[in-house]
């Protein structure tokens, strides 16, 4: 088998996904982490790789996939077993659904939260973060009413949806847990008291074998 090399920024919910899909499909790969801090997704080595300059991406020997979705529906068709994205037309589109939406519904706002909180700036920004978060308390109470009646958000087994929403959700208590952002009183964390199906989601989202060795190293 040929090498799977995937390159990712440490905390990036998308990076995180790709991770836990690789996990998710029992594949080996070699980790190769960019530090977002000294710009290294902008050196000329890595725009050889991909000229947008931005993670995640894979490389499989003379394939080179960037865009997350995308190197979803590669691992998918080069790799099928176990399925992430379905096994009839109407669970491809459900799941297909919640992946595209966790980027404009989930990732997008809570970056736009979590950015102030990350430098420092919840206190004086605080109008702007708790407006931000707004319709994120909207999708997680829907995916938290849909999981009272299954394990995972598209049904019993666990699919690209769940490994969309995670790492995004992930990022979300970790902001609101930082010392800064206590004051703001999120309302997300602890998840099982605010949350308490999506928390017992987590977890088993955590026991994907090979979950460590997706998690971001700076969070260890
Ligand atoms: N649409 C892209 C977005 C990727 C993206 O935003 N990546 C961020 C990390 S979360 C990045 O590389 N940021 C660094 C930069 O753009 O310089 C995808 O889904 O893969």
């Amino acid at each position: 088998m040929t090498k799977i090399e995937c390159y990712f920024i440490s905390g990036s919910p998308p990076c995180w996904s790709v991770m836990l899909a690789l996990a998710a499909k029992g594949l080996s790969y070699e980790s190769r982490r960019l530090d977002n801090s000294k710009r290294e997704q902008k050196s000329e080595a890595f725009l050889a790789i991909n000229p947008r300059g931005n993670v995640p991406v894979l490389v499989e020997g003379t394939v080179t996939v960037r865009e997350t979705n995308a190197i979803l529906a590669y691992l998918e068709t080069a790799y099928p077993d176990p399925p992430l994205l379905g096994t009839s037309p109407a669970q491809a589109a459900e799941i297909w659904q919640i992946v595209c939406e966790a980027g404009d519904h989930l990732r997008t706002p809570i970056g736009n939260a979590s950015r102030p909180i990350f430098r420092g700036r919840a206190v004086e920004m605080a109008d702007e973060i708790k407006q931000a978060i707004q319709p994120v308390y909207l999708e997680l109470a829907a995916f938290d009413r849909d999981l009272a009646d299954q394990p995972y958000l598209c049904g019993k087994t666990l699919t690209a949806a769940d490994i969309a929403v995670y790492p995004a959700v992930m990022q979300l208590l970790r902001c609101a847990t930082r010392d800064g952002a206590k004051a703001l009183n999120l309302q997300v964390a602890p998840l099982a008291v605010h949350y308490r199906n999506l928390a017992a989601w987590a977890r088993r989202v955590e026991k994907i074998p090979g979950y460590d060795g997706a998690y971001p190293p700076h969070w260890r």
